[in-house]
């Protein structure tokens, strides 16, 4: 049960609601952050302290579809041959092989600045930029040639060391305001080869240590003010530096292009699909304290009621968030080599009417509604309608997480039987 929309519909005591909300609210948003930025959250608790509904529902509307249509535009630099375009074909979640994937390869292969749109997700787009070891890469002018401002942060490759054009262009970018990372890919390469030259006294952290501090020596040699590296490979997004990568992207970005970011991180590791489950969940409660600041309001019978085709559609798009799709479960188990139907036997989250049906969510929402009857009696069936919705669009999340996380733990097992 939610206590704090409940004391809210209640009405009672809104100074002491108005100061609740915020330390309530920490406790409901994600460890990378929330998708609403402090200055909204300040404009929530106020319009809670005047007890404003029209203001409530104005201000969580409005930062909704702020973060639900917030473009990504993403910039990926550095010298040919350094995994620009395979970074870029992780992140979308696509191998070199698959149609609409950049294109890989030996050969100098991006003259010229590229945008990739994400399979899933049409706001989100990379930006393969020309290489900056050319002989036509001048620093001074760069930025204002790949119009610098159109993107949201940039990401500087390098498979060995950085050069003096990528620290300049470092800086530049930080002067222009703007975020950049620096990655050093290829880490399993350096891995696999300093295994082959000294197989006795070989151990992973040491090396990836090694290549940490060559790399940090190596920034502040050309420098790069308080560098931060980032080692991955490009052929394992769950490993090395990857998901920290991810997550401190997430941290960094502006409150409401979290969401966006948040639903491109695939379920490959349980941390990834926690985070986004903890995203998601805060966008239900939004939607909940909405609903209820509009019943206020309004006093109308609930806005559309409890809708079951509106219903079943939010189950589908949770299942595509977490790659539970019908067309990502074909591929998966045809990358398994077991059917799909193997896989579907075991998921919970596929049968809609077994989860409407599912008598917590009515019995959690009854519970509300007495807590809220015995303080104010008035509009209990809208109330009701408001948190049946709030309790089943939980349930399909937590299915579709649960689910989520079964399905990887079936896929590591799959691929540890196969080595
Ligand atoms: N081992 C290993 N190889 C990688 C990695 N990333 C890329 N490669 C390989 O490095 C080569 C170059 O990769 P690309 O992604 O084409 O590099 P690029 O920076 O886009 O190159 P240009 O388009 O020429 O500027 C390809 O053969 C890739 O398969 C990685 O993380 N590990
Ligand atoms: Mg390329």
């Amino acid at each position: 049960m939610d206590q704090f929309i409940s004391d809210f519909l209640s009405g009672e005591n809104t100074p002491q609601l108005a100061s609740n909300f915020l330390p309530y609210y920490s406790t409901l948003i994600s460890k990378a952050g929330s998708i609403l930025s402090q200055e909204t959250l300040t404009s929530i608790q106020k319009a809670l302290q005047r007890g404003k509904m029209e203001d409530i529902v104005g201000v969580i509307q409005k930062s909704l579809e702020l973060a639900e249509n917030a473009s990504l535009d993403v910039a990926v630099i550095g010298e040919s041959g350094t995994g620009k375009s395979s970074f870029i074909n992780a992140l979308r979640g696509l191998s070199p092989e698959e149609e609409g994937s950049a294109s890989v390869g030996a050969v100098e292969t991006t003259l010229k600045k590229t945008p990739y749109k994400h399979p899933k997700y049409s706001n989100v787009t990379f930006w393969d930029l020309p290489g900056t070891g050319t002989p036509n890469f001048f620093p001074e002018t760069y930025l204002e040639k790949v119009e610098f401002a159109n993107y949201d942060f940039f990401i500087i490759i390098s498979s060995s060391r950085f050069k003096l054009n990528e620290a300049v262009l470092a800086q530049k970018i930080k002067e222009k305001g703007k975020n950049f990372y620096l990655v050093r890919s290829k880490v399993d390469s350096d891995l696999y080869n300093e295994e082959k030259s000294r197989p006795r006294s070989f151990k992973k952290d040491r090396v990836l240590q090694h290549i940490r501090d060559n790399c940090l020596e190596n920034l502040s040699d050309i420098g790069v003010p308080e560098p931060r590296i980032f080692l991955i490979s490009n052929f394992d997004r769950t490993d090395f530096d990857f998901p920290s990568l991810e997550e401190t992207l997430l941290k960094e970005l502006p409150a409401h292009k979290r969401h966006t970011f948040a639903l491109l991180l695939p379920g490959l590791s349980e941390a990834a699909i926690e985070l986004k489950r903890d995203f998601i969940k805060e966008k239900i409660w939004l939607e909940a304290l909405k609903s209820a600041a509009l019943a206020l309001f309004s006093f109308m019978p609930m806005i559309s009621g409890f809708d079951l085709p509106e219903q079943e559609k939010c189950l589908h798009l949770y299942q595509s968030y977490f790659g539970l799709d019908d067309k990502s479960l074909n591929e998966i188990a045809e990358n398994l080599g077991i059917s799909v139907q193997d896989i579907k036997s075991s998921m919970k989250s596929l049968n809609f009417w077994l989860l409407v049906k599912d008598d917590s969510i009515a019995a959690n929402a009854l519970k509300c509604v007495e807590s809220y009857c015995s303080k104010s009696g008035g509009i209990p069936s809208t109330v009701f309608q408001l948190f049946k919705t709030y309790f089943i669009q939980l349930k399909f999340l937590n299915a579709v997480a649960d689910d989520a996380k079964l399905l990887l733990q079936k896929t590591l097992e799959c691929c540890s039987g196969r080595e």
